[in-house]
């Protein structure tokens, strides 16, 4: 009998030491900072190279948990993905917006939950920029303008430029943007037109199939800007078949952006002309802004990743070589 009250008074205490600690009984006394992390989709080679930066940046480190909700590019599955971050309670929420409308709801939802949140890669249109730390990503309409100026640069005040142009996913920053800079520029110069404007949602297929639908009955283009790498390649083996010839000596100068390691083989080969970077690689930056939150750091409300834009002139095989995306 004497056992059984030993036994019994040092289980109390056990289970009161565990209270002491403050970490309930069944919580690890470690336990990891738990992100939750919706994703865009995995629609680009630009996308999976972003995913890969995000995923490594945390997962051989045991002070975190990153959760990532991929939403096949439907804003719907991220507020889905959100509300099931907030019911679980994680510690922190990274959301990648497909789209920049439609957020201020499920942002007031995580504030009321009191869960911090950084916005990356594109940006939401909401009044409140309290309901966000900070958003990550790039100077979208700098793109655009490289892209412009490196164009003003190719067509002679005596030359038409005929410009097909390929847009993202509309709505997305990345397309808002591109967009502007580009339709800023003709607005400018009597001699550009843009003889058409097709969805391509920022996927090879659906490029590839606008493209051949619109070449069926339009060939009269000098110009292709399309809003991202995997687009051009689908739109490149449209003009392939439609005998169209592009990139150095052809008839249509083409402007990508992304500057993947596959577009920028092809502008080094000569058959892109232009590949505007657009940098994915910035997995360990968000850690650092979060660490720096963690910290009682101020962290600034935008923060701008690195970027330039290049042509065959400039590119190296060492240097395509040695692109990590
Ligand atoms: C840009 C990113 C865009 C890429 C596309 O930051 O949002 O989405 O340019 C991707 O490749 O699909």
């Amino acid at each position: 009998m004497k056992r059984f009250f030993s036994i019994l008074l040092s289980l109390t205490m056990l289970l009161g030491m565990a209270g002491c600690s403050g970490a309930r009984a069944t919580e690890p006394v470690n336990k990891a900072f738990v992100i939750g992390f919706s994703q865009v989709g995995s629609e680009s080679d630009w996308r999976v190279a972003n995913t890969k930066s995000m995923t490594s940046a945390f997962e051989n480190d045991p002070e975190y948990d990153l959760v990532m909700e991929n939403a096949r590019q439907e804003q719907e599955n991220q507020f889905t993905a959100v509300r099931k971050f907030i019911l679980e309670g994680v510690d922190f929420i990274i959301i990648a917006p497909t789209v920049e409308e439609g957020w201020e709801t499920v942002l007031t939802e995580i504030k009321d939950a009191g869960i911090p949140v950084i916005i990356m890669d594109r940006s939401v249109a909401v009044e409140d920029d309290s309901l966000y730390l900070t958003n990550i990503g790039s100077d979208f309409l700098r793109q655009g303008k490289l892209a412009v100026e490196w164009l003003n640069g190719e067509i002679p005040s005596d030359k038409q430029a005929k410009i097909l142009h390929l847009q993202g996913t509309i709505g997305a920053t990345a397309q808002i943007q591109r967009t502007k800079a580009l339709e800023d520029a003709v607005a400018t110069h009597s001699n550009w037109e843009i003889t058409s404007q097709l969805y391509g949602d920022f996927t090879e297929a659906k490029a590839y199939e606008v493209m051949t639908e619109y070449l069926k009955t339009n060939k009269d283009i000098n110009v292709l800007y399309s809003e991202n790498d995997n687009m051009t390649f689908g739109a490149m083996r449209a003009l392939d078949e439609a005998g169209i010839t592009y990139g150095n000596g052809g008839q249509v100068k083409i402007i990508t952006f992304d500057a993947t390691k596959e577009a920028l083989q092809y502008c080094h080969d000569g058959r892109i002309d232009l590949c505007v970077e657009c940098n994915p690689l910035f997995g360990t930056t968000v850690k650092d802004l979060i660490k720096k939150y963690r910290n009682g750091e101020t962290i600034p409300k935008h923060v701008y990743v690195d970027e330039t834009a290049y042509t065959t002139k400039e590119i190296t095989q060492e240097f395509v070589n040695s692109r990590e995306y």
